[in-house]
């Protein structure tokens, strides 16, 4: 009882396959078996289980069933996951989709082909979300790249936003790279999602598969990575970053806490994940684990998940966990310790700005583990490297009337470009602050110009 529940939705190829590593995951660390029947032994393991999982008794026995849609707009995809090894887990309800595909249209996803789904969907989820005690919001897994993870995923967005406006909407967005993937129009996908979680989302966690691609060659020697390399990293991330909504833990036990110490001004909600160790799994016994050595990768570029280089840019924030049996007194003085050593990448208008959580389970497979999640200055570059892909191709009008074949108009592309160019000045303005006059005029200004509005 008591439970503040989280409904998962996994949108499009990309995020059911990235839901699907994640789920494997998570039934691990939870001591389920692939059909939800829990097999652990340690009671923290079903503490608080209702946050991901409803639980369904038949007889004797009790299974635990993922509170989770799995939505495509064509059938394969959710096909492979229902025939799958887990696809007994899921409530056969929750499998949605449409028949024709988005075909990397985000427009087909956003406005026609997604919008003749998005009804029987809502229905789905207010049904689950009637089963709540307290539900605490919803988690969306995509690509942005694509057509339908990106805009059935960012119509759904819209769609809770409206119909739960006082949830927490967060997101798992997987960003696209030309390394991994040839189609030409992800640029554009990726910057009318953007526009939408930069005003619909409360919290974006930002996998971008650039980094995915290197830390895969580089770290974990693969000589050509492929989607379940990519995912098994992206779903060891995302067990992190849930660690503390699925573990008792002292910090950030959920959503509205998270968000609360890392997201000092709504817009600005794009996280960048880290984990550490990474290795692969032949030197992965010879890596040190040290609380320290840990906590100098969780704030090394080579650990992010995404291809910015922090060190171009300030931390407003970051959230720590660290797993497995650590002190929480020498996880707090390593932290602190880098912070010190490294003071001008954290901006100091924000004290105290780094949080150290521990939770005693460590992943599966290992002793000692941990992630961050930090709200970087720097993740402008990501932006702005998805800004020149998308202007290039912009301003000679190149692949539009696939867009206005839909139904979308042009003005929507300027805007969408408008607003991330907004962002990544917000960000360099927060980047420049120092503490002194001209933020305290800033202020001022801003609560001017809030006055004059409610006026
Ligand atoms: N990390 C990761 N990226 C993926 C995976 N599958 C696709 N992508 C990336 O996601 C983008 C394409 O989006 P998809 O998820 O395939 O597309 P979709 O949402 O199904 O939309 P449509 O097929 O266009 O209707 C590209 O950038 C791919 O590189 C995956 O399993 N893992
Ligand atoms: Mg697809």
């Amino acid at each position: 009882m008591g439970s503040r529940e989280i409904i998962n939705l996994q949108v499009g190829q990309a995020g059911n396959q990235v839901g699907e590593s994640f789920w494997r995951d998570v039934l691990a660390e939870h001591g389920l078996d692939q059909t939800g029947i829990y097999h652990g032994s340690d009671p923290v393991q079903l503490q608080r289980i209702g946050v991901y999982f409803s639980e369904v008794n038949s007889g004797s026995q009790t299974k635990y069933v993922p509170r989770s849609l799995q939505i495509d707009l064509e059938a394969g995809v959710c096909d492979r996951v229902r025939n799958g090894p887990m696809g007994a887990l899921f409530n056969p309800e929750t499998y949605l989709h449409g028949e024709s595909g988005a075909g990397n249209n985000w427009a087909k996803g956003f406005y026609t082909e997604g919008a003749e789904l998005i009804d029987s969907i809502s229905e789905v989820i207010r049904k689950q979300a009637e089963q709540c005690d307290v539900l605490q919001g919803f988690q969306i897994m995509h690509s942005i790249g694509g057509g339908t993870g990106s805009g059935l995923g960012c119509l759904l967005l819209s769609k809770m936003r409206e119909d739960y406006p006082d949830r927490m909407l967060s997101t798992f967005s997987i960003l696209p790279s030309p390394k991994v993937s040839e189609t030409v129009v992800e640029p554009y996908n990726c910057m009318l999602s953007v526009h939408q979680l930069v005003d619909n989302g409360d919290l974006t966690v930002c996998i971008d598969n650039e980094a995915l691609y290197d830390i895969s060659v580089r770290a974990l020697k693969v000589a050509s990575p492929n989607f379940t390399d990519l995912n098994g990293l992206i779903s060891k991330v995302m067990c992190g970053v849930s660690t503390s909504l699925r573990f008792p833990g002292q910090l950030n036990g959920d959503l509205r806490k998270l968000g609360m110490n890392l997201i000092p001004f709504p817009r600005l909600h794009f996280l960048m994940p880290s984990y550490a160790p990474i290795a692969d799994s032949k030197s992965q016994s010879y890596q040190g684990t040290s609380v320290p050595e840990l906590v100098q990768a969780l704030f090394d570029r080579r650990n992010l998940l995404v291809a910015c280089d922090p060190r171009y840019g300030r931390y407003l924030t970051a959230a720590t966990i660290f797993r497995g049996d650590i002190s929480s007194r020498e996880a707090e003085v390593a932290v602190q310790d880098l912070q010190t050593r490294n003071s001008n990448q954290f901006v100091e208008w924000i004290p105290d700005n780094v949080s150290v959580t521990l939770v005693s389970v460590p992943p599966v497979g290992q002793k000692q583990a941990a992630v961050a999640l930090s709200n970087s200055t720097s993740i402008q570059e990501l932006f702005q490297r998805n800004h020149e892909a998308f202007a290039a191709m912009y301003k000679r009008g190149a692949f539009l009337h696939w867009y206005t074949g839909e139904g979308m108009d042009v003005m929507e592309f300027s805007e969408a470009e408008s607003n991330s160019q907004d962002l990544i000045a917000e960000y360099q303005q927060y980047q420049e602050a120092r503490v002194g006059s001209e933020d305290e005029d800033y202020y001022e200004e801003e609560e001017a110009r809030s006055e004059a509005f409610s006026d």
